[in-house]
């Protein structure tokens, strides 16, 4: 795909836009460290980490609007962030607390955002996939000049979903960018067990499908490629495919230990050049970085997360009556005699129950 005049690349971006992509991802990484911890010490119940894949997320966000919808698998948190999420949204949907828009009935980092046209993550994998490309069929019909970005791991490519999905954007023309982020590892599975043909980008043009592979531990050259393939799919009415290689430097989630079955050598080898210090390295060398900022850096967003944390930690919980809510407009009756029945069993036996700890109780 050739970039058009209005996509040639600029030499340099602006001052602000390359500190801000910076700032966002040293928040995710002080965001992750803080959380993975607190997992460790029993305070939430799970947490995934992106670590290693921060350039991906944050160059493919800063080169996107609102009015594009982001379709998320879960290790894209830092795409929310720049989007403009607050750490204590973050924080309230991990401790499911009651200010949690979910309402804690979900796993930790499960999160969506109505008003950042954030689709809500959900477990099964794939599922976002062809709802996106149904999104993006309607960004079409309605002559929307946005488009719709679909995230997914190697590991997620191997579902059927996926197929249907891509098949449908192509024969359809819809205006979606599909990203998938390549790191590696599918939990245990590597990437030369998933696929016997050239990864996720040989399967593009099989499908008719436009599509990149990129260098995503190197954020401008994943906000280029985002930049051009919006331009291009919306111009053109056609989807777009990034296969975004990276690495998954933590384990797959806090319920893996990812030495079981890679090497010490090799995370070390990719613990070297990471996206990060890659980056780190280039606003020095325009003279917007050093190490006191640096320091500086960390320590207020480290001041900030923990801040949030403990405010989160100390929510109350929210109702134990919304566990039977919301999933039908009306509570049928089959499902109130269950909330009557666990009102009584409650009652009966408060003493074996922390009440207290949920809203509306006592
Ligand atoms: C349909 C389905 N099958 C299996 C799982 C269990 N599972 C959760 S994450 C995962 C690996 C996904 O790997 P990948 O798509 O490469 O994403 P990554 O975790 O590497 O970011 C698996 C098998 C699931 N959530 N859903």
């Amino acid at each position: 795909m050739e970039p058009s005049e209005e996509t040639k690349l600029p030499e340099k971006l602006e001052d602000a836009l390359v500190l801000k992509m910076y700032h966002n991802m040293i928040t995710l990484s002080v965001m992750d460290k803080i959380m993975y911890e607190s997992q460790r010490q029993g305070r939430i119940s799970f947490y995934m980490t992106n670590s290693g894949e921060e350039a991906l997320q944050i160059g493919s966000a800063a080169a996107l609007t609102l009015d594009d919808m982001i379709y998320a698998q879960y290790r894209e948190a830092g795409v929310l962030l720049y989007r403009g999420y607050p750490v204590s949204k973050f924080m309230n949907q991990c401790y499911g607390n009651c200010e949690d828009e979910a309402k804690g009935r979900q796993m930790p980092v499960h999160y969506g955002s109505k008003e950042l046209n954030f689709m809500t993550i959900s477990s099964p994998l794939a599922t976002q996939m062809p709802q996106a490309a149904g999104a993006a069929y309607a960004y079409k019909l309605n002559k929307k000049k946005s488009c719709v970005v679909c995230y997914f791991g190697d590991g997620a490519t191997s579902e059927g979903d996926a197929h249907a999905a891509f098949n449908f954007a192509a024969t359809l023309s819809c205006p979606i960018i599909f990203i998938c982020r390549n790191n590696g590892y599918a939990i245990s599975t590597p990437v030369k067990e998933q696929f016997k043909g050239d990864g996720v980008a040989a399967k593009g043009p099989a499908y008719g499908i436009n599509t990149i592979r990129v260098n995503a531990n190197d954020v401008f050259a994943v906000y280029f490629a985002t930049k051009t393939a919006k331009e291009f799919c919306i111009k053109q009415q056609k989807p777009v495919l990034i296969e975004a290689m990276t690495y998954r430097l933590g384990h797959h989630s806090t319920s893996d230990d990812s030495t079981a079955y890679r090497s010490a050598d090799e995370i070390a080898k990719w613990n070297v050049h990471t996206p990060l210090a890659k980056f780190r390295a280039y606003l020095e060398s325009r003279g917007l970085w050093c190490q006191e900022k640096e320091q500086e850096l960390i320590n207020s967003t480290k001041k900030e997360v923990l801040r949030v944390f403990a405010e989160a930690e100390k929510k109350l919980k929210p109702h134990w009556k919304e566990l039977f809510t919301d999933v039908y407009k009306d509570v049928p009756c089959h499902i109130r005699n269950q909330m009557n029945l666990m009102e009584k069993h409650l009652e009966e036996f408060k003493e074996h129950y922390s009440l207290s700890s949920y809203t509306g109780t006592k």
